[in-house]
């Protein structure tokens, strides 16, 4: 843990914004408040290429009604945005998880429309461009994260023309058919156009993104570049591509070497009953990531008796997500009975058949799950590009092991050799799952060795460092202009 000292305020040459800052806030027992850093790969990206720059990160720090101070952590400057309770539930909540997460993962559930979200998402969107605007220096450049902050990049571009600005969409871009649903989409598209290049995982995604420019605001295509051309006749041009992420192989893999992980491996098998076949699920607990159809599978293999506890085992984590959200409440309650109804129709005293477990996990401990499972099922109806199958095969230094991956995931375009689903045809996920266990163990580490090869080459600083030269390489503009009123600002 870090303790953190406010910062006075300076200008940067990388700015990061996204929701969240890459801390959380930890109250010790005397009241007293300090940060750790949270989890996860974008941080650990983030890090490398703020490395040898001067960079600042501009987002929210997780708590609603709370206002705080610029701060340095870890030698980043953070540069907080506040949000209210109301704001967490309409722009957070609301617009950014329950309007747009559904329409862009294939309205898997219905989407809410409601305008107050929308004026809340307006608000929030500009917030954070003002925060951005004030932190970043002269032709500085701004890497945006994230569907929550669409609207930034055209935000920023009014008051910033000098800025260089990114943005990158973790989750899929949806069909027009189904953007088009938005009752603001050309707001959103507009929003995204200020910016001059846009990431996607998947090159689907970013061709989707192209149409919906070319269909529904009439503008100017020509293969991943888009030309807007505003009212006063001055026109600009954002390229759109695929840049899919990654997470940071070395040190996983690493990780996963160590001994410690390695004995905990084993003696995770060990309290399970040390079942010939260990399956094992990872999930935030999101409609998404398709658990209800995995479960379904798992059921029926168990009721026509192809598998069954102790020799065949499923352990499933389900880290708790968004409760707040009608839609994952209802979800929660379906998984948890169907969880309930498979252990009490096929499960032996003492020897579960899915063992259910809902709270998040320290990565060390997900590492040896890694390492101890010999299927890992990997069954979105619609992902981004879920980063828990690259790490299943980046922890499987010993070549074990075997990928049950659905082909409606980015990850798929880069590991099509996995053991390849389509998670809504049960009876062919059925026959997957079998398929994976029974493969002969030297053909399962030949795909597993060509998969590591894959992650190892593109790994998380290979996306970072891709991303930002895609970015400086965009196509410049006329009006690439001096910052106005710059003189005597501050620096
Ligand atoms: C979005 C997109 C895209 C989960 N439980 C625990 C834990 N995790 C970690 C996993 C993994 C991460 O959370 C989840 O990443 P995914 O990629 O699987 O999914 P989303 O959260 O939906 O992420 C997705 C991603 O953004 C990046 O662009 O891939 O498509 O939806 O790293 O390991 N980590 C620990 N304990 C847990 O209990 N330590």
């Amino acid at each position: 843990m870090t303790t953190h000292v406010s910062a006075p305020r300076r200008h940067f040459e990388l700015v990061i914004a996204a929701n969240r800052l890459p801390v959380d806030q930890v109250t010790a027992a005397d009241g007293s408040v300090s940060w750790t850093r949270s989890p996860g790969g974008l941080v650990t990206a983030m890090d490398s290429v703020m490395r040898n720059r001067d960079g600042a990160w501009v987002g929210w720090g997780g708590e609603p009604d709370v206002d705080i101070a610029p701060l340095v952590h870890e030698s980043m400057y953070l540069r907080p945005v506040a949000l209210s309770a109301a704001e967490v539930e309409d722009y957070y909540e609301g617009f950014s998880n329950d309007t747009l997460w559904p329409i862009y993962h294939d309205v898997i559930v219905q989407p809410s429309f409601h305008r107050e979200w929308w004026r809340s998402y307006i608000a929030v969107n500009q917030r954070f461009a003002d925060a951005i605007a004030e932190v970043a220096a002269d032709g500085a450049t701004v890497w945006v994260q994230d569907y929550q902050l669409q609207l930034v990049p055209r935000m920023l571009r009014d008051q910033r023309p000098d800025l260089r600005i990114g943005w990158f969409n973790h989750i899929p871009f949806p069909a027009v058919e189904l953007f088009a649903q938005i009752p603001w989409r050309r707001s959103i598209l507009e929003g995204l156009l200020g910016a001059d290049f846009l990431g996607f995982q998947r090159v689907a995604d970013a061709q989707n993104f192209v149409r919906a420019c070319r269909r529904l605001l009439q503008v100017t295509t020509r293969g991943d570049l888009v030309t807007l051309t505003s009212r006063d006749g001055s026109s600009r041009t954002t390229r759109a591509a695929a840049i899919p992420i990654s997470i940071d192989f070395q040190a996983l893999n690493q990780l996963s070497m160590s001994p410690a992980v390695m004995d905990r491996a084993r003696e995770l098998r060990h309290q399970l009953g040390d079942p010939r076949v260990l399956m094992l699920g990872v999930d935030r607990l999101d409609y998404t990531k398709g658990i209800r159809h995995r479960l379904k599978a798992y059921e029926e293999l168990l009721q026509d008796k192809a598998i069954g506890p102790p020799d065949v085992t499923l352990v499933q984590v389900a880290t708790p997500s968004r409760e707040r959200v009608e839609a994952y409440r209802e979800l929660r309650q379906q998984v948890e009975t169907t969880v309930g109804r498979i252990n009490g129709d096929y499960s032996p005293i003492g020897s579960p058949a899915v063992h259910y477990l809902h709270h998040s996990y320290p990565q060390d401990e997900m590492a040896a799950l890694y390492l101890a499972a010999d299927v890992m099922l990997v069954t979105p109806l619609r992902d981004g590009m879920n980063l828990v199958a690259k790490e299943y095969v980046t922890c499987r230094h010993d070549l074990g092991g075997a990928l049950v991956l659905s082909e409606f995931t980015g990850a798929y375009h880069e590991l099509s050799q996995a053991f390849i689903c389509n998670p809504h045809d049960i009876e062919g996920l059925k026959e997957t799952i079998l398929k994976a266990i029974n493969t002969p163990a030297h053909e399962k580490a030949r795909i597993m060795r060509s998969m590591r090869r894959r992650i190892a080459d593109h790994d998380v600083h290979r996306w970072a460092s891709r991303f930002l030269e895609a970015l400086a390489s965009a196509p410049d503009h006329p009006q690439r202009a001096e910052r106005p009123g710059r003189r005597g600002v501050l620096r």
